[in-house]
């Protein structure tokens, strides 16, 4: 996937005038937007077009999937059906349940990413112990795109071992989390970014400012 300047923005505002405005603020900087469920279950499923129609993004639909196979296809299928480019799902459930959504995303020409390790303090408890476990699994399985935390460079940089050079990886916990846009672009390939823009006062300045710190 091409991200125009490395910048995922995390749409999580649940207003969609709201978060409308803010896209359009920073259209210039921007053309891959994730959604996940505030929107989805504030505004309805229709967000994904109204992107798709409205901006023309590219619409990655982080709805952590992580439940049986047979589930993880319904899900994906209505994601895909509703315009999406890509899925996020959880690797901790299986590659059975993996499968199901990545079939889903060839049936559709799209993608799925393959969540390995979460950003937030929480993840150490249970899932950092499995992630490298998770990411080999997706490499096994033949999966291309990966998420894992900018909130600790040095997993990202063992993530991207194990993954390789050729994944592409995307990274959330950058500014809010505390992760760093430059030393997270050492080993992933795009920053997933929301509160620090879209909260920003000036959100057109503050993805300026990012874009600027990672040329
Ligand atoms: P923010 O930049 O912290 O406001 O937003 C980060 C976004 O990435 C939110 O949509 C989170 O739900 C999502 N996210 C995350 O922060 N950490 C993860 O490990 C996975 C994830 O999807």
């Amino acid at each position: 996937m091409d991200v125009k300047n490395n910048i995922i923005l995390a749409m999580d505002l649940m207003d969609l005038k709201a978060a409308e405005a803010v896209c359009e603020s920073i259209n210039e900087y921007i053309d891959t937007i994730k959604i996940g469920y505030p929107l989805t279950l504030a505004e309805g499923l229709s967000t994904i077009g109204f992107f798709k129609e409205n901006f023309d993004y590219k619409v990655i639909c982080d709805y952590k999937v992580a439940d049986i196979p047979a589930t993880n296809e319904k899900i994906a299928n209505q994601t895909f059906d509703a315009g999406a480019d890509a899925i996020i799902c959880h690797g901790f459930v299986g590659p059975d349940s993996v499968e199901a959504c990545k079939t889903s995303a060839e049936e559709h020409g799209a993608d799925v990413f393959l969540l390995t390790e979460m950003s937030h303090p929480g993840a150490v408890k249970f899932l950092q112990k499995n992630a490298d476990e998770i990411a080999r699994m997706g490499v096994k399985m033949g999966i291309d795109n990966y998420v894992a935390p900018s909130t600790r460079p040095e997993r990202l940089s063992q993530i991207r071992d194990i993954v390789g050079k050729e994944a592409f990886m995307i990274s959330p916990g950058v500014g809010t989390q505390g992760g760093d846009p430059k030393e997270t672009l050492k080993y992933s390939n795009a920053l997933i970014i929301g509160r620090s823009i879209y909260n920003a006062e000036d959100p057109a300045k503050a993805t300026k400012d990012i874009v600027n710190s990672i040329q």
